[in-house]
């Protein structure tokens, strides 16, 4: 079994679309280990995309982040990492393969839908930052 992180971004939440969206993670066998819905400040949005700091699109993509109130969850599954990527489809929803999340609901790349980890290590680091031990483990089951 494998974990990773997702977060649905706030246009999923401004469109309402938290339900259809885990209703497609679900169908497609990934289990929620655990979920909440918060929200970021620019300063924590710049702390989990710091990868992209040097990139043009970095303030654009603190603004969005912070810009309302998104759900991170913990996805469990057997090759979690990549299946979730192929459920999720590519970063702009103009490449994305037919039937995936962003190509279904996402308006444009900065603005997608979900995030997903791209590595196992990743996983786990990103799930560290939205949730506690007690959160990822004992809550669990
Ligand atoms: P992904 O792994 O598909 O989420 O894509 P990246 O890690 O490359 O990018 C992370 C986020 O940065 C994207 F979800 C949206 C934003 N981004 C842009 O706004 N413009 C770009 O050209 C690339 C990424």
């Amino acid at each position: 079994m494998e974990r990773t992180l997702t977060i649905l971004k706030p246009d999923c939440v401004r469109k309402q679309l938290i339900g259809a969206v885990i209703d497609k993670i679900e169908r497609a066998g990934f289990r929620i280990v655990t979920m909440k819905k918060t929200k970021l400040t620019t300063e924590t949005a710049g702390e989990f995309y710091a990868v992209h700091r040097e990139r043009p699109f970095f303030g654009e993509l603190v603004e969005f982040m912070s810009s309302g109130p998104c759900v991170p969850m913990i996805l469990e599954k057997e090759n979690a990492v990549a299946d979730f990527r192929e459920l999720i489809g590519a970063t702009d929803p103009a490449e994305a393969a037919e039937g995936t999340i962003r190509k279904l609901y996402a308006d444009s790349k900065g603005e997608n839908i979900v995030h997903g980890s791209d590595s196992a290590e990743n996983a786990c680091n990103e799930a560290a930052f939205f949730f506690s031990t007690e959160e990822t483990v004992r809550v669990d089951r």
